[in-house]
């Protein structure tokens, strides 16, 4: 039996000795290593902070003392120490336990995660929570250092200095957001790493001034000047204690004794304390600590080998960036935004051959959005790249300094639509539903490399207020050769009936990833019926004129969005249908994501989940013409 074996609660590792720890430490990292070679994952992170999580465990006691990971995506040691050994095999898999913290899967997490830059507000309010109802429980808040490039981090920050509130932020830096970190705020923390010497001798003279005593009424004055003075020569204050926090460290991440005395004194602070720790991204796999950035996020690889490097063109994300970089070659200005992604959204090469109209701000969307809008105020054709998922922090940077000022603004949205893996937190699925409604906007959604093109070429030359957004991965291969296309959208009609009557009895209607299955549902049912099936490439605003005419008077229209119902695409075309006279089908259906909570699992799944499956799509139309 393993070490780890015998863990099943954070109270079985007290009592552990050294070596016992040691190697615990050791099978901890093995086991995340072996699930995420096999089933994907966010690697590098969670080797990394395999002590620190073992010495929150052994110097706090979870759950009445709670975690806040941010992020969520460096929990895999926490997940493994609160009673998921049997399920961790089942990491980010339909059905299985998720990849980051989740409420809903056990009270060992405090507070779930996903999007970055919320654990300290969250925190802070589990703490004021505590306080209120008399509670003595500490509250940890762990925040990586690319995190802390976050707007909310500093929002936070600036709410914490209350007195006797048990609130601990540990600042994992491991000099890493996915890629290297930026900005100002990463160079100050490596100063102060840097400053060791310098940190051991203020915590030196600290206790030596606690240990002055202050004897006789006229030495008082004397003695707090004297002190005053030293603190001012010796003990300058960092950013954080200027804030109000108190700062221990920086500690090594990997020195679990070290960890667990510095958590210790943070406990006895009466100010919201803040524990730099000093970790190594991918620590003890040897791949992992040479390119990290290859294994923050990754998908099954062999262990042994490690990630093979294939320059793959075949993405979204990589047509993306040669869009870009041709682009940009042939129109000085045009800039390139990113928010802490450049990998993810294919900007690497554009980094390299334009690098003076390339920024990455850091995992600040917000900032990045608005930071783009000045570029365009000032002339520039600003094109900012952000995961879907995350676009959903960019709503009122989007309406209020965008749309309001009427300042042309290219949104690329990468992971739209269902996104395997990482689950409930980073669906692309709201997209179109909340965009739509901004003043202004056209949204696009190319199924294809060739409509992806034209879809950026078409906003280069007139520029606007657009959003061009297209899924994770490759395009979908499918015989696309009977599409006939007409602007905005493209069509084709179907029949194998041999009644061969005129128009078509069942017009469907999609746009986006999932055209594929569509197309496929109607292989299984033309021999049955009339149907034509239309893909949306622009989809808002809709050309609705010469749409309808072409929906026409059939028996049904079915519309399959890959996105929320709720305001989405599916909706406003039925909306459209209701107010023209000439388009009268017999029934609308929508088929569209009804549940957004869903949790992780693969494509498949997720499809069968929603309905989204060929023969689903084909079954729920036959019954709808069985009723009829
Ligand atoms: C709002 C938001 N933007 C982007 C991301 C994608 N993302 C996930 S982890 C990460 C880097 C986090 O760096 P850090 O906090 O230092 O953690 P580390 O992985 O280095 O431990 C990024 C950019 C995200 N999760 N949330």
């Amino acid at each position: 039996m393993t070490l780890l074996e015998n863990i099943l609660s954070p109270q079985d590792l007290i009592g552990l000795s050294d070596a016992e720890l040691k190697n615990l430490a050791g099978e901890l990292r093995n086991r995340i290593l072996e699930t995420v070679s096999k089933n994907g994952g966010h690697l590098a992170s969670n080797l990394g902070i395999v002590e620190t999580t073992l010495a929150i465990h052994r110097v706090f006691n979870n759950p009445e003392d709670q975690i806040v990971f941010d992020v969520g995506h460096q929990c895999y040691t926490h997940k493994l120490l609160t009673g998921r050994q049997q399920v961790f095999s089942s990491l980010r898999q339909w059905n299985g336990i998720s990849g980051f913290t989740n409420r809903k899967e056990s009270d060992k997490d405090a507070f779930g995660a996903g999007h970055s830059g919320t654990s300290i507000s969250a925190a802070l309010g589990l703490a004021m929570a505590n306080q209120l109802d008399g509670k003595e429980n500490y509250v940890i808040a762990v925040v990586g250092d690319g995190s802390f490039t976050n707007g909310m981090i500093y929002e936070a920050l600036n709410n914490c200095n209350k007195k006797n509130l048990r609130l601990i932020i540990i600042l994992n830096d491991n000099e890493m957001s996915i890629s290297e970190n930026v900005g100002g705020l990463s160079n100050y923390l490596s100063k102060i790493r840097n400053s060791q010497n310098y940190f051991n001798l203020k915590h030196q003279t600290q206790s030596l001034l606690h240990k002055i005593p202050t004897i006789g009424d006229g030495l008082i004055e004397g003695t707090r000047k004297l002190k005053k003075h030293i603190k001012k020569r010796v003990v300058a204050e960092n950013f954080f204690e200027h804030l109000g926090l108190d700062y221990l460290g920086p500690v090594d991440g990997c020195d679990l004794k070290k960890l667990e005395s510095v958590l210790s004194e943070a406990k006895s602070k009466t100010n919201c304390c803040l524990v730099h720790v000093h970790t190594v991204k991918g620590k003890g796999y040897v791949h992992a600590e040479e390119h990290p950035e290859m294994y923050h996020s990754s998908g099954p690889f062999d262990q042994v080998k490690g990630i093979e490097k294939k320059a793959s063109e075949d993405s979204f994300s990589a047509q993306f960036g040669k869009i870009m970089v041709a682009a940009a070659n042939a129109d000085d200005s045009i800039c390139a935004i990113t928010a802490a992604m450049t990998g993810g959204t294919g900007l690497d090469h554009f980094s390299l051959t334009h690098p003076r109209r390339f920024y990455d701000v850091g995992i600040a969307e917000e900032h990045a959005v608005t930071f783009a809008a000045g570029l365009s105020a000032n002339g520039k054709t600003p094109v900012c790249a952000i995961y879907s998922t995350f676009v959903q922090r960019v709503y009122d940077q989007l309406i209020h300094d965008a749309a309001i000022q009427k300042l042309p603004l290219i949104m690329a949205l990468d992971r739209c639509g269902l996104v395997p893996g990482d689950g409930i937190t980073h669906q692309g699925i709201y997209d179109c539903s909340y965009l739509s409604t901004i003043p202004g906007i056209e949204i696009y959604s190319p199924e294809t490399y060739d409509e992806m093109k034209q879809s950026f070429a078409t906003c280069f030359e007139a520029p606007k207020l657009a959003i061009i957004r297209y899924p994770k991965g490759a395009q979908q291969q499918y015989d696309r050769s009977g599409f006939n296309l007409c602007g905005e959208f493209c069509y084709q009609d179907f029949d194998d009936t041999g009644r061969n009557q005129g128009d078509p009895e069942i017009v469907m209607v999609t746009y986006g990833r999932i055209t594929k299955n569509v197309y496929e549902a109607v292989q299984l049912l033309k021999a049955n019926h009339r149907i034509r099936l239309i893909k949306l490439i622009q989809v808002y605003p809709l050309n609705s004129e010469k749409i309808l005419s072409l929906i026409g008077q059939p028996r049904l229209v079915y519309v399959l969005e890959e996105g929320i119902r709720s305001g989405g695409i599916g909706e406003k075309l039925a909306a459209a249908i209701a107010q023209h006279d000439g388009c009268k089908p017999d029934t609308i259906r929508i088929r569209a994501i009804e549940d957004p909570l869903m949790e992780q699992g693969d494509l498949a799944a997720l499809d069968g989940y929603c309905g989204f499956l060929p023969p689903q799509i084909a079954a729920e139309i036959a019954e709808i013409s069985k009723a009829k």
